[in-house]
């Protein structure tokens, strides 16, 4: 059967087979997204597919109940706190990995029948700046570009994009592109030198949050050597002005705000200038900004002013993050939008008013994001009923949306997962149905609609998302507008609501599938919108007639004054901290944590920083560091790159108190935002670092997974079939600590030096039950060899002895593993290189390591080097 992938904004096809008692996962080679390609997460979706933590049933104040209780429950108690203190008490905060139908049934509840603008979602942390800079220059949210845009560019600009490993298939078409047309350049414009400079012909390591100095400029530049596109001019708006704006920066302006060399800028600039065919691809470190808005329109501005857009291979193509932010921003899921990409008008209002049969369509946008918990915690919204994402780790000022959540009267969380930081504080738990079970719509980065499809009868008593929310609308009153029976007719509302009155004023137009039969809904082969009349079949690219949006049908060009990060680092807050994703995990690691291989290429909260500055605050690799901001402190282990620039770091925003203590990052995010868009600057955070001491730090195995002692630090990983590994940090005797969690039909083998050193192996009935290994540093252990001896117990006395110490007495250990895929770890990588593997692909040959998703190819080439050149350098030094 045929499905999409529930990951990223670049929307695979996907394929699955039964195959033996579970499910075989493939790439489908018929979707124009990837074509039969997968990255490591999409190929490793079979092993999600696990009833392990999920929520099976409705809890009521952590009990179980029946739907009907749970759902009478939701609506009475809804219906008092509107009844009391008017529709604006309640909110609804939804995610951009619900499927389009979910996603259009929240919005009609919230803003067409309860009658209040309160419905945002988590692509407000993630899109909403996109969405206004595209609004503001094309009129509408239309991204104009194609993936076959990347086949035919001259130049790729990837800016705050770290594609290989958050858009993992696109960037596998970017390489083959490259590889396919040696001339084509790409330029990635990024603060750290990312995993996706491996492909870089030039990689600006621009000052943080400096990208809209930089687009002026390059506008400028243009505008001074006959860049501009004269076709183009009167399609354009506001150019004089844009231009005025732009003219103070001169590349050594630039140069110097940006803190780069001046060649590189004018190099940066005069690539920009030549290409015919120009693609800019950008994602978080643009959006996630103070003036995030801003920096899409400096970027707009630059291929407007230039016609780089409307054309095969250019524009300016915002990657999506989420599976189907794209839908959510279709059906009007952001607070400030109301449906089928309408604004608040009075034209717009009265237009749902007559689409829904509903007088009480809300007339004012609601809260976004940051503001809605904040309106949560001085009490004024009073009821929220949250959707597919988990806000108590994703927010900033993570410790002030805990307290808003504490103090909400009434707290709702669907989710698929029994156990997240946020339904710690729900009163009422409603079990969602999970990928693979659920059925829908999706939208990708490239506008192109898939569907999802359900293989598997759902785990529990799990039901769709969109039939929680009708069950609870009927339940409020509004039966008839909410009483479909299958998703394909709730698409065919929001197909014929696109078209409803629409005449050619709104992008967002689908109206050639009003009419699908269930039949064909469930058939339904992917397409990219607007499918109408015009388009029956869909439409690749926007604008090739240079027809825009707003009223006069022209572009507008943006005049942008660039801000720098809302807070500047100084003598107290020396550091500044920048956040993002490791290349397998998924935002707070609710299904993506429970995958084994994918825990092993960082398994860890961890903060990458220069060595100067690490030798600076006295860490060393691996320590355990402090960092503090001026809104929280969170534990890291320190991992020493020189891809980070001094006086900067790089954190994972993926770990959570259900993996780890104190590792939440957003807690130490301030809540500045793009007044715009009023996205949250969660790339730019000043900070301090210190070492963390502790007196012993530990491993643990586990056969299950454990209640700890009280200790300071831990960071649990599942480590192989039912074995839990944690890492530990603490004080006083390590003995003392452990003693606990010992039975006492136990054996025990120990050893250790009475201080920090202590090595235990407990065994049951010929049985490995517990392993233990502590030191004063990171105990150096062997892992793969201790989680073996769960599953096999060793026998023979050395090996029993090799157990105990840790660690193989002889023979080679895998080391840090590398290809997730393959699970090919960095010492065997190193041995084959020094036996002549010296490229991708012999390496590929010998231990298959990148061969399959390869998005480990930029790590495999930086080793291949690294000990290639340790190789030349031993040979150079021995005598002749
Ligand atoms: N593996 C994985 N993939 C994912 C996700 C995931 O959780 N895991 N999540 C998905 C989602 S929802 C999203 S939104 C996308 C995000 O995808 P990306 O935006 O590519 O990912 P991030 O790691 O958040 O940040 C991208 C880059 O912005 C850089 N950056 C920081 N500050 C600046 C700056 O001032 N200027 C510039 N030019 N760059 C800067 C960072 O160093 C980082 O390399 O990923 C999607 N794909
Ligand atoms: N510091 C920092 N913070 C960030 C970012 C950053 O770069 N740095 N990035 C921001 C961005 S771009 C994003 S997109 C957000 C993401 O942040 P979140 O949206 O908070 O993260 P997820 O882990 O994706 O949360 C999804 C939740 O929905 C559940 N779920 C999965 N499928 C379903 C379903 O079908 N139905 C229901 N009801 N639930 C389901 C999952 O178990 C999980 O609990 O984080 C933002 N926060
Ligand atoms: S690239 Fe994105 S959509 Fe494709 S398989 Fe990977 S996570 Fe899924
Ligand atoms: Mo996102």
């Amino acid at each position: 059967m045929k499905t999409t992938c529930p990951y990223c904004g670049v929307g695979c096809g996907i394929e699955v087979a039964p195959q033996g008692a579970g499910w075989r996962v493939s790439g489908d080679a018929a979707h124009p997204a990837n074509g039969g390609r997968l990255c490591v997460k999409g190929a490793a979706l079979a092993e999600t597919l696990t009833p392990s933590g999920r929520l099976l049933w409705p809890l009521v104040a952590g009990r179980r109940v029946t739907w009907e209780r749970a759902l009478d429950e939701a609506a009475q108690r809804l219906r008092a706190i509107i009844a009391q203190h008017g529709p604006n008490a309640v909110a609804i905060y939804a995610s951009g990995q619900l499927l389009t139908e979910d996603y259009y049934v929240a919005n009609k509840l919230m803003k067409g029948f309860i009658g209040s603008g309160n419905i945002d979602t988590n692509s407000r942390l993630c899109m909403a700046s996109a969405v206004s800079g595209y609004k503001r220059a094309l009129g509408a949210d239309a991204v104009p570009c194609c993936y076959e845009d990347f086949d035919r560019a001259d130049l790729i600009v990837l800016v705050g994009s770290n594609a290989a490993w958050t858009h993992p298939v696109a960037f596998q078409r970017l390489t083959q592109a490259k590889r396919h047309n040696p001339a084509l350049r790409v330029v990635v414009i990024d603060p750290r030198r990312s995993a996706s400079c491996d492909l870089a012909d030039l990689h600006l390591p621009l000052a943080a949050g400096s990208d809209g100095a930089l687009y002026n400029g390059l506008l400028r530049w243009l505008a001074r050597r006959g860049g501009g596109d004269r076709a183009m001019r009167p399609h354009l708006a506001q150019v004089e002005e844009t231009l005025a704006a732009a003219a103070p920066w001169t590349p050594a302006r630039v140069a110097a705000a940006c803190q780069l060399p001046l060649a590189q800028v004018e190099r940066f600039y005069r690539l920009f200038a030549d290409s015919e065919r120009t693609l800019t691809l950008w994602c978080m470190g643009i959006n996630q900004s103070s003036s995030g808005s801003d920096k899409c329109n400096a970027i707009l501005n630059a291929h407007l002013y230039s016609g780089k857009i409307g054309k095969p291979g250019c524009g300016p193509f915002s990657l999506t993050g989420q599976p189907n932010a794209m839908g959510g921003r279709e059906v009007g899921g952001l607070a400030n939008q109301l449906a089928a990409h309408m604004d608040f008008t009075p034209e717009n209002i009265g237009r749902l008013r007559r689409f829904w049969h509903s007088d009480r369509v809300a007339t004012a946008p609601g809260l976004k994001a940051v503001d809605l918990f904040q309106a949560m915690g001085r009490g004024e919204v009073k009821a929220v009923w949250i959707i597919g994402t988990n806000p108590a780790v994703s927010l900033p000022e993570g410790h002030a949306v805990a307290e808003a959540l504490r103090r909400c009267e009434l707290v709702i969380v669907s989710d698929v997962m029994r156990d997240t930081d946020t339904g710690a504080f729900a009163d009422i738990l409603l079990p969602a149905q999970a990928w693979g079970e659920k059925n829908g719509t999706v939208t990708n980065s490239a506008r192109c609609l898939s569907r999802q499809r359900g293989f598997l009868p759902p785990q529990g008593e799990a039901r769709p998302d969109w039939w929680m929310l009708a069950q609870v609308a009927q339940r409020l009153g509004y039966g008839e507008a909410f009483s479909w029976r299958h998703p394909a007719a709730i698409f065919r509302e929001h197909a014929a609501l696109s078209g409803f009155e629409n005449q050619g004023t709104r992008a967002f137009d689908i109206s050639g599938l009003a009419q699908l039969s269930d039949d064909a809904w469930e058939r339904l082969t992917p397409l990219q919108w607007p499918v109408n009349a015009d388009y029956p079949t869909g439409c690749a690219r926007l604008f090739s007639t240079r027809r825009f949006y707003h009223p006069d049908g022209r572009a507008r060009l943006l005049p942008i004054a660039p801000a720098g990060p809302r807070q500047a680092t100084d003598a107290r807050w020396p550091l500044m901290m920048n956040t993002g994703r490791i290349r397998d995990q998924w935002h707070t690691m609710t299904r993506t944590g429970l995958v084994v291989r994918l825990m092993q290429h960082h398994a860890e909260p961890f903060v990458a920083l220069h060595p100067d500055d690490a030798a600076r605050y006295g860490l060393q690799a691996d320590a355990l560091a402090r960092i503090q901001s001026r809104h929280g402190w969170m534990l890291a282990r320190a991992l020493l790159t020189e891809d980070q620039a001094p006086g900067s770091l790089f954190v994972p925003m993926h770990w959570n108190q259900r993996y780890c203590a104190e590792g939440n990052v957003g807690r130490l995010i301030a809540s500045w935002r793009c007044p715009l868009s009023g996205q949250p600057e969660s790339k730019q955070t000043p900070v301090r670092l210190q070492r963390w001491d502790c007196d012993w730090q530990g491993m643990l195995f586990f056969r299950d997974n454990v209640t700890l002692p009280p200790l300071r630090w831990w960071c649990r990983v599942p480590a192989s079939d039912g074995v839990t590994r944690f890492s530990l940090a603490h004080e006083g005797d390590p003995r003392r600590w452990l003693q606990s969690l010992l039975l006492p039909e136990w054996k025990v083998q120990q050893a250790g030096d009475g201080e920090a050193f202590h090595h235990l192996v407990a065994w049951h009935q010929g049985e490995v039950k517990l392993a233990f290994y502590s030191a004063a540093r990171r105990p150096l252990i062997d892992e793969p060899l201790i989680t073996a001896a769960f599953q096999q117990p060793p026998a023979a006395p050395e090996a029993r002895f090799a157990l105990l110490a840790g660690r193989a007495t002889q023979g080679e250990a895998r080391g840090k593993t590398i290809c997730s895929c393959f699970g090919v770890g960095e010492r065997q990588i190193a041995a084959a290189v020094r036996q002549g593997a010296l490229s991708c692909a012999a390496l590929g040959q010998r231990l298959q390591c990148g061969t399959h998703c390869g998005s480990c190819l930029p790590e495999l080439k930086k080793l291949i080097e690294h000990y290639a050149s340790q190789q030349a350098e031993a040979a150079e030094e021995k005598p002749l």
